[in-house]
């Protein structure tokens, strides 16, 4: 069983990664960013109150995302033994302590984490490009720009405190998709 947080900036390839390593390792994925755009989509409050804060790019409250998390592992049981894959989640380092003991309670841990590198430029490009066809309402310019002032105030701090666990693995997201899921692998395949 591999239990991994995929981690990055918003741009950095975190979602498309995942999708490849769900396949490859045969993990459950859940991205909180996903069950968020499903609240928005189905108009839950949940949903409402979510919309304020992504479209400002700004995070949803702790207490309310590590709720959802809980749900979330609590719902799909059976399929969570196989392994997970983390997508967007934690963000905070109060996220990442409520991760563990939320795992913890359930006999696991985090294994590894998956830290996707990309400069600040090329994230630019990607999620203005993404926006062009998505029509995600926080894949514009500006909103783009405080989703990254939010990553280096609010998440960046995660990767000192994962390599202080000695679970970070830093990959240079840059490149193309295959070969940055061989870089992956090829660090996941040591563990
Ligand atoms: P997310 O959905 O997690 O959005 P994101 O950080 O922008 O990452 P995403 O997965 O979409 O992007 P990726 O890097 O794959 O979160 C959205 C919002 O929800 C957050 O801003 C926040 O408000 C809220 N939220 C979610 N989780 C939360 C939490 N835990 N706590 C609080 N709030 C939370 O993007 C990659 C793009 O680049 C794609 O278009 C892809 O095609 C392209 N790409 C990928 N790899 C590439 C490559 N190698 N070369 C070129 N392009 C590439």
């Amino acid at each position: 069983m591999l239990n991994i947080v995929i981690f990055g900036a918003p741009g950095s390839g975190k979602g498309t990664q995942s999708d490849k390593l769900i396949e490859h390792y045969n993990l459950f994925h859940i991205s909180t960013g996903d069950v968020l755009r499903d609240h928005i989509r189905r108009g839950t409050e949940l949903g409402k109150t979510a919309k304020g804060y992504i479209d400002q790019g700004q995070l949803v409250p702790d207490e309310l995302i590590i709720d959802i998390l809980a749900q979330v592992l609590d719902d799909n049981k059976e399929q969570a033994t196989q392994g997970v894959i983390f997508d967007g989640f934690p963000r905070t380092i109060p996220q990442a302590e409520a991760l563990e003991q939320l795992l913890a309670d359930r006999g696991t841990q985090i294994d590894a984490v998956v830290g996707l590198e990309v400069p600040e430029e090329e994230l630019i490009k990607r999620i203005l490009l993404r926006g062009q066809m998505s029509g995600r309402s926080d894949d514009n310019e500006e909103t783009a720009r405080k989703r990254l002032e939010t990553y280096h105030n609010q998440t960046s701090p995660l990767k000192a405190y994962y390599e202080e666990k000695g679970k970070y693995r830093a990959i240079n997201g840059l490149g193309s998709i295959d070969g940055i899921f061989d870089l992956i692998k090829e660090s996941l395949d040591t563990l």
